[in-house]
């Protein structure tokens, strides 16, 4: 077994921790003494102690002189924010030689003090394995961190012809029941989901993660609806005590409507929704304030699943970070029907967003396509 072997397995294990470790990130450890590999651990939120202590603890005295691999650089921050004694005092202490990392921790509390303290200790630091794999793993961490906002993931499913609905607005089910487990399987990974009031009344959607397995945090349910037409016997209203709903609004300018707004308001929030006011820009929801909303309650992800115009809005205001995609081998054709993304459109193909590191998956007989929105609107070829 190579590093690169010991690194692949602390992502796997790491991996085991989705949706238990937000607002953190998932960090995977093993302890390696004379090529036997002696301890192993990764990092639940509930659960308190980092990675590399569960991964010490089992270990004992054979970490002495071992090399221990993480995901993560090891955590050095002590502080009022923090719940846990910083990973490295526990490297330090147990005797560990080398400490084999795949990436620093982007947290600006850590950010490279944690190979400096293991360095100043003696102990001997390789980082850089598997970087890209390790990155992509934390990627809703690595981004949170880097731009102070939940990282938002645009999920739709459409025909091959990029319809959502047909024109008299059905569209249960266009894509396969495999499709769909894969789509439950996503909302697993996030903090939040997010749709719009027409998706609200159209479908009356649960908007909940039905995968059976754990979370630590109940899954968020956020409803963007401007004029808080959300009805009170909708399935989300009526579960919104048992899973939280957050429905995004904004004060009505006329005073009859404000009254009538006011009114909902307070029948909402007497059923558990939690309505809260931002602002609107030209008759839409500042989509930023909605995000700094979540990122104030710390939830560092948002899977964002339609309709059309909020799937539009967030692309416009350049506010997607992964998009994916599933088609379903059917053609709905219809000037009418409704297309995956709405808006007003763009007038010539360099503004079209591309997608980078492209990836596609066949469930059942449809197809998950999964890509990154290229930072830069590219250029469109010439040929
Ligand atoms: C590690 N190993 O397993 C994790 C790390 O509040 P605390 O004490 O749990 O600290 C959380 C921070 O520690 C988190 O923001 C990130 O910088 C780091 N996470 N570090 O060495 C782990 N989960
Ligand atoms: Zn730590």
């Amino acid at each position: 077994m190579t590093d690169l072997d010991y690194l692949k397995l602390t992502l796997e294990l790491a991996a085991d921790g989705a949706s238990l470790v937000s607002p953190n990130p998932l960090v995977g450890s093993i302890v390696v003494n004379n090529g036997q590999v002696v301890g192993r651990g990764y990092y639940r939120f509930d659960d308190l102690k980092h990675a590399e202590v569960w991964a010490l603890e089992e270990a004992g005295p054979r970490a002495l002189g071992a090399t221990v691999y993480t995901n993560l650089e090891p955590c050095c921050h002590r502080g009022p924010e923090k719940r846990t004694p910083p990973c490295v005092d526990a490297l330090i202490k147990a005797g560990v030689a080398r400490v084999v990392a795949s990436m620093v921790d982007p947290n600006p509390s850590v950010n490279g003090c944690g190979f400096e303290e293991l360095l100043r200790a003696g102990i001997a630091v390789t980082v850089g394995g598997h970087e890209r794999e390790a990155k992509r793993l934390n990627e809703k961490y690595v981004s949170f961190v880097a731009n102070g906002r939940p990282f938002v993931h645009l999920k739709l499913a459409c025909s091959l012809d990029g319809r959502i609905a047909t024109q008299t607005g059905v569209s249960k089910w266009i894509t396969s029941e495999e499709s769909r487990a894969a789509s439950q399987a996503l909302r697993h990974e996030y903090d939040a989901i997010l749709a719009g009031i027409k998706t609200i009344l159209k479908d009356d959607p649960l908007l909940s993660d039905r995968t059976g397995l754990p979370r630590h945090r109940p899954l968020g349910r956020v409803v963007l609806d401007g004029a808080l037409r959300i009805p009170l016997e909708s399935r989300l209203v009526r579960t919104a005590r048992e899973l939280p709903v957050m429905v995004f609004t904004a004060r009505p300018t006329l005073t009859l409507a404000d009254d009538e707004w006011a009114n909902r308001r307070v029948r909402l929030e007497a059923l558990g929704v939690e309505v809260v006011e931002i602002a609107s820009i030209d008759g839409q929801l500042d989509l930023r304030a909605v995000l700094a909303k979540l990122a104030s309650r710390r939830m560092i992800s948002l899977i964002v699943e339609g309709g059309s115009e909020v799937a539009a809005s967030f692309l416009n205001d350049r506010l997607v970070d992964k998009v994916t995609f599933f088609y379903a081998p059917k053609i709905i054709g219809g000037r009418e029907a409704v297309p995956a993304v709405g808006g007003r459109g763009i007038g010539d193909l360099s503004e079209a967003l591309n997608l980078t590191d492209v990836e596609v998956v066949r469930r059942g007989p449809d197809w998950e396509v999964t890509g990154y929105p290229a930072k830069e609107r590219a250029e469109v070829g010439d040929g």
